[in-house]
């Protein structure tokens, strides 16, 4: 279920404010699994990754990723986890007021789009590698229910960093 663009700003307004408390509260947040399940689909979905990157993380054990997935096919998706040489482990969190969740899946529906962002739902990397600095580019695979896998290279911005849209 897609965030409303104003629940999201109010959002992202907080958690610029207290990056890093926010960052901290993710890794406290209890962890339900929750899928979204879906029955039939018509058509194959049919998938882009588009404007992702990595926030460069105030402290060393933990980085959030956000990026958008466009779906222009007849069949919905699900995101079902995220890999990369930068993190032992990768989590899905939706955020829903202050308060982060882990889920087991995010939906990319179809001819739709799921968008991972500042304040709203995104990628929560923890055991980190390194710390990922600036300028520096980090593989994702992005692992699916139906479709194939999606690599990609992340850029690393800073903290501050918001994108345009
Ligand atoms: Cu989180």
């Amino acid at each position: 279920m897609a965030t409303g663009p104003g629940v999201r700003k109010a959002a992202a307004v907080v958690l610029t404010a207290g990056l890093s408390a926010a960052l901290a509260a993710c890794g406290s947040q209890d962890s339900g699994g929750d899928s979204g399940g879906h029955a039939g689909h018509k058509g194959a979905p049919k998938l882009s990754v588009s404007g992702a990157y990595v926030s460069q993380p105030p402290m060393d054990d933990m980085a959030a990723g956000y990026l958008a997935v466009r779906n222009a096919g007849g069949g919905a998706d699900e995101l079902t986890s995220v890999t990369t040489p930068l993190a032992s482990e990768v989590t899905l969190h939706t955020t829903k007021g202050n308060r982060m969740k882990q889920v087991s899946s995010l939906d990319v529906p179809a001819d739709g789009r799921l968008e991972l962002t500042s304040g709203g739902d995104h990628l929560m990397l923890t055991n980190l590698t390194h710390r990922p600095k600036v300028g520096e580019r980090v593989s994702f695979t992005l692992h699916f229910a139906t479709s194939d896998p999606i690599e990609i290279k992340v850029p690393v911005e800073p903290t501050t960093y918001r994108p345009k849209d």
